[in-house]
């Protein structure tokens, strides 16, 4: 055999063809010569450097060709034929291809090898260039006046006009030139060489026309390859008339729709999504492609924009329901004070028509706080996924709609993002829609955010982001069935931004051309999409004219009978717009089953068992540091003594309910270990990298699971998230800690929006628990107050009405209340609480003020006897000592809560006056104990009544305590204040101040004669 032939064999044999490059991917890139029996092994060199290093080699292969075409791969066959027409002038046979890739006749020379290489680089440069900035030049605005990214940037690199060719050391003659095509591009289709001018030409289609594609900054080839092929194969954007159809008759719903509302309400607020009617098509894409691959619960959460159009449309809620909304005279039927019909949300199960599968669609309830619900949707969906047993986000996933500015300009948007790949937030990839309108209620992106694009923030996640021009519902279509695929296929977020305009104003009443007399000049000439798309589909006989007119006039009919039935609908019921329904917890009306809660109290057994794994390491061969093997003793000890401190307290709690079979997830910053290394719930071996352990999954045989996990470090985001975990379920008990109660205010939306008056507006129960380290300890004003007044604040008890103690009052009292407060003094307090919010039968959020020194201090220990059968969460504790034993004797009832008990009975106790002075301590705050309250107020008949707390006089629970206890005593006696002086800081930065403040406040506790003579 020929030298030439063995070439050309191996060359037959190990080019690879374009659909074994497809396959190839997935086991990284390769155009190596694979053949390995031919001599070839995979360390192969690739085709280019074997070209650049010996022109001879090309040379050889074109003699082999000469001789017979069949001696070379078709695509090098394909190749030399290119070469040949290309240089018509001269006979070709008789010329060296490497000068035949010159186009011209030229001697042989190491100086044309190289310039044919360095043409090839060129080009793979300018395919690389095309990939990474094609999306500057893409025409994704629908109105073609304004910049859809900010800079307009053209990138100096694509070939927008004939001399750019320079910047590559091309030039206008090379364009007829056949290029060898990188492994990194698709756009060849079957071809392994095209014309530059073809390469161009296919670069702009898949690059710079309707959808622009940002991607290259991911760092994953295959991730990135995926992308190209999906973009690049020729004829990708190709639709059946089925599916035209299709897209047609959702493009009519969700504009008519609009249309129907604009014609019957006017003047009503709706946040119509005129000028993105393609939304509704494009969720219907998504949802569809994702059923297809086997998800069957999509979970949603969407701005104002549109939203009722997605309720209709997309969810399918009934229109009646929907348009009886705009009736000003319905009553409300449930509780609660309600929301506007653009916030509430809902959960429907259907059959997919498209895959016949069923599939349940929620839109969760968000306030107007926009991008809040973020973090709220990804909770609730990872919480579906764990209770599922969906690991890998397969039956369950997210979809988040936002806006362009807020998505730019929300830091919870990047919160959010930063969860989206931790092993105990991740959902397992979302899909991101922007309704990229380019404006912002009136503000102009151009003032509204620094970055070219209003998803850039979604780059840090290594997000694709595919931008699409919305008046090509094609283009969307397509856009949004590759974000479906890329999320069952990588996990991964995806970021779809429908470039879009506004046809009207912000709301229905906003005057637009105030603010942007041009851009909304041009929306008005701007040919509705749906008159677009129709005409193209009629041009193309994908619809008759007639066909058309059919489908919009039945959905009109669809919509008239609707309103009509609408017409009878006299209530409002909330509870029909619920978006996470708990059906087996609550009866069929949505009432608690009973209105009682078992005592909380366990097993001596359960105690003990608890206390040992709390004192042990489950795992063999497993090594502690020696510094949690002395806490581990020390519970020991405690254990033996039938004594708990706070963190066994806690691990009584957790692991009681997690033998009966309720989940318990405790989230937040450095929790596993506990901020002030109390807790130590997951065991790290000193000598295993990565080995550990969690005692709590190893306490029962079929205990529930107990999830730990340090959070990023995020208040908003996983405070958020927290609360959708906990929507999903109510036999769960959800907490969040924050590092010290003060940054919870980073969360503060979440917890006004969302946590005090989420069930009023939207009739859905949460029990999720907060935990806030709080107590003056002068550390200085950051990390001493979690601003108990706020919370207080926003508790709806009335303070002003003595109620009536009728039924299980401290139940009752539960249930109306928007949330529960307490500041528990002791372990097993704390550990009934915990234990209480799951006994009770409907859930209500619980804030907890949690100590900080108290967690080591002797005097906070609680015994066994406080924990066994029979013993209950004392709301109030009362005073024990000599004080109880002659009540009418005592002169002096102080109130307290928290930690400053300890420091007024030690003070009291110094000074001789526990005869005197009776101390109770209030361990639920709000809502405010009357009944207990009352009992202690007449027990001491003669004592006047004070309030002392270690905060500030306006802060902490003062203004809160006040009203309530002058209710108590009829307004008949005082209830006079001891505590520090009103500030503006929560606390004092230096220590001596700090001690001082505290002296000089004991001192006033213990003055039996600091109030007399005052009036009352
Ligand atoms: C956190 C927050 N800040 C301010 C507002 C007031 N607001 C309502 S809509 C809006 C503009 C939103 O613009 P964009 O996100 O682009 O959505 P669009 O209305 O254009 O669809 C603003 C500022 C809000 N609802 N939430
Ligand atoms: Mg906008």
């Amino acid at each position: 055999m020929s030298q030439f032939r063995v070439i050309a064999g191996v060359l037959r044999g190990g080019c690879v063809g374009r659909s074994q490059l497809q396959r190839g991917y997935g086991g990284g890139l390769c155009r190596h010569r694979a053949d390995s029996t031919r001599g070839c092994s995979s360390k192969a060199k690739p085709l280019l450097p074997a070209v650049a290093s010996n022109s001879n080699y090309i040379d050889e292969m074109y003699l082999a060709w000469l001789e017979d075409h069949k001696n070379v791969h078709e695509s090098w066959d394909g190749y030399f034929r290119n070469v040949q027409v290309s240089s018509p002038s001269v006979e070709a046979g008789k010329r060296r291809p490497s000068a035949l890739l010159q186009g011209r006749v030229l001697s042989h020379t190491p100086d044309l090898t190289q310039k044919v290489v360095e043409d090839h680089l060129a080009v793979h440069s300018l395919i690389r260039a095309y990939q990474i900035r094609g999306h500057h030049v893409a025409q994704l605005d629908p109105l073609g006046i304004l910049e859809a990214d900010l800079d307009s940037f053209v990138p100096s690199d694509l070939i927008t006009t004939i001399d750019k060719l320079g910047f590559y050391g091309l030039d206008e003659s090379d364009l007829d030139r056949s290029f060898q095509l990188p492994p990194t591009t698709f756009i060849g289709g079957q071809d392994i060489t095209l014309p530059l001018r073809e390469i161009i030409r296919r670069l702009e289609t898949s690059y710079c026309g309707h959808i622009g594609v940002e991607f290259m900054f991911i760092n994953n080839v295959d991730q990135c390859q995926w992308i190209r092929q999906k973009f690049e194969t020729p004829g990708i954007l190709h639709f059946t008339n089925d599916e035209k159809r299709t897209l047609l008759a959702r493009l009519i719903r969700s504009t008519r729709f609009e249309d129907f509302l604009a014609r019957k309400w006017s003047s009503e607020k709706r946040f119509g999504l005129e000028g993105c009617e393609v939304l509704i098509p494009a969720l219907k894409t998504i949802i569809d492609t994702s059923s297809a691959a086997g998800i069957d619960s999509v979970i949603m959460g969407m701005p104002h924009r549109g939203r009722l159009n997605v309720l209709a449309n997309v969810i399918r809620k009934d229109l009646d329901q929907i348009f009886c909304q705009f009736d000003p005279k319905l009553e409300a039927a449930d509780e609660g004070s309600g929301d506007v019909k653009y916030h509430l949300g809902m959960y429907h199960e259907r059959i997919n028509r498209k895959t016949d599968k069923n599939i349940t669609l929620s839109l969760m309830a968000n306030p107007s706080h926009l991008e809040a619900v973020d973090p709220v949707v990804q909770g609730k969906t990872k919480a579906e996924q764990f209770y599922r047993g969906d690991a890998q986000g397969k039956k369950v996933m997210s979809i988040l709609m936002h806006g362009d500015a807020a998505f730019a300009g929300q830091g919870v948007v990047y919160e959010t993002f930063h969860l989206s790949e931790l092993p105990s937030y991740t959902t397992h990839g979302t899909i991101h829609v922007v309704v990229n309108n380019q404006i912002g209620f009136t503000t102009d992106p151009r003032v509204a955010r620094s970055s070219p694009y209003p998803t850039d923030v979604a780059r840090v996640v290594n997000a694709p982001i595919f931008h699409v021009n919305a008046d090509d519902p094609e283009a969307v279509m397509y856009v949004c069935r590759v974000a479906a695929e890329w999320k069952t296929t990588f996990n991964k977020d995806v970021v779809i931004d429908l470039v879009c305009y506004r046809r009207f104003g912000h709301n229905e009443m906003d005057e637009p051309m105030f603010t942007q007399p041009l851009m909304y000049k041009q929306i008005r000439r701007q040919e509705h999409v749906l008159k677009k798309y129709s005409d193209k589909l009629i041009a193309e006989r994908a619809v008759t004219l007639q066909e058309f007119e059919e489908e919009v006039a039945k959905y009109d009919k669809i919509c008239e009978e609707a309103y009509t039935s609408s017409k009878d609908e006299k209530i409002s019921h909330i509870r029909h717009w619920l978006d996470s329904p708990w059906p087996d917890f609550f009866t069929a009306e949505g009432e608690p089953k009973s209105m009682s809660c078992p005592p909380t109290g366990l097993d001596e057994e359960v105690l003990q068992h608890i206390g040992q794994t709390a004192s042990s390491v489950p795992l063999e061969d497993f090594k502690i540091h020696p510094g949690v093997s002395r806490i581990l003793r020390g519970r020991a000890e405690l254990v033996k003594n039938r004594q708990m401190d706070w963190a066994l307290g806690e691990y009584v709690a957790f692991g009681s309910l997690l033998k009966e079979g309720i989940h318990v997830r405790l989230s937040g910053q450095d929790v596993e270990r506990g901020t002030f290394s109390h807790r130590h719930h997951v065991l790290h071996d000193q000598e295993v990298d990565k080995r550990i352990c969690v005692p709590m999954n190893h306490l029962w045989a079929n205990q529930a699971p107990y999830t730990v996990c340090n959070s990023s470090l995020s208040e908003y985001g996983v405070l958020g998230f927290e609360l959708g975990f906990a929507m999903a379920n109510p036999n769960a008990l959800i907490l969040w800690e924050a590092q010290f109660g003060d940054f919870h205010n980073t969360a503060q939306c979440i917890i006004d929006q969302f946590i005090s008056s989420g069930q009023a507006k939207w009739v859905r129960n949460n029990g999720i628990v907060l935990l806030l380290p709080h107590g003056m300890e002068g550390m200085g004003p950051e990390h001493s107050s979690a601003r108990p007044e706020r919370f207080l604040q926003m508790s709806k008890d009335d303070p002003d009405h003595f109620p009536d103690f009728i039924g299980d009052f401290e139940v009752q009292q539960l249930y109306d209340s928007n949330w529960i407060v307490v500041n528990c003094s002791t372990p097993a307090n704390y550990s009934h609480v915990l234990r209480r919010q799951i006994q009770l039968p409907f859930r209500k959020p619980l804030v907890i003020f949690t100590p900080k020194s108290l967690l080591r201090h002797p005097d906070a220990r609680s015994s066994f006897d406080d924990f066994n059968k029979g013993t209950k969460f004392k709301r109030l504790i009362p005073d024990e000592g000599l004080a109880s034993q002659s009540p009418g004797q005592v002169k002096r009832l102080i109130f307290c809560t928290g930690k400053v008990y300890y420091e007024l009975a030690k003070e009291r106790k110094q000074l001789n006056l526990e005869k005197d002075v009776a101390i109770i301590r209030l361990e639920q705050i709000s809502p405010f104990p009357f009944d207990l309250v009352r009992e202690e107020a007449e027990k001491y008949t003669n004592a006047e009544l004070v309030w002392c707390q270690e905060e500030h006089k306006n802060m902490g629970y003062y203004d809160y305590v006040r009203p309530r206890f002058l209710t108590v005593v009829a307004n008949r006696k005082s209830i006079w204040y001891v505590g520090r002086d009103p500030a503006a800081a929560p606390a004092t930065g230096n220590k001596s101040t700090h001690l001082n403040e505290l002296k000089r406040f004991m001192d006033t506790a213990f003055n039996l004669s600091a109030f007399q003579g005052r009036d009352i």
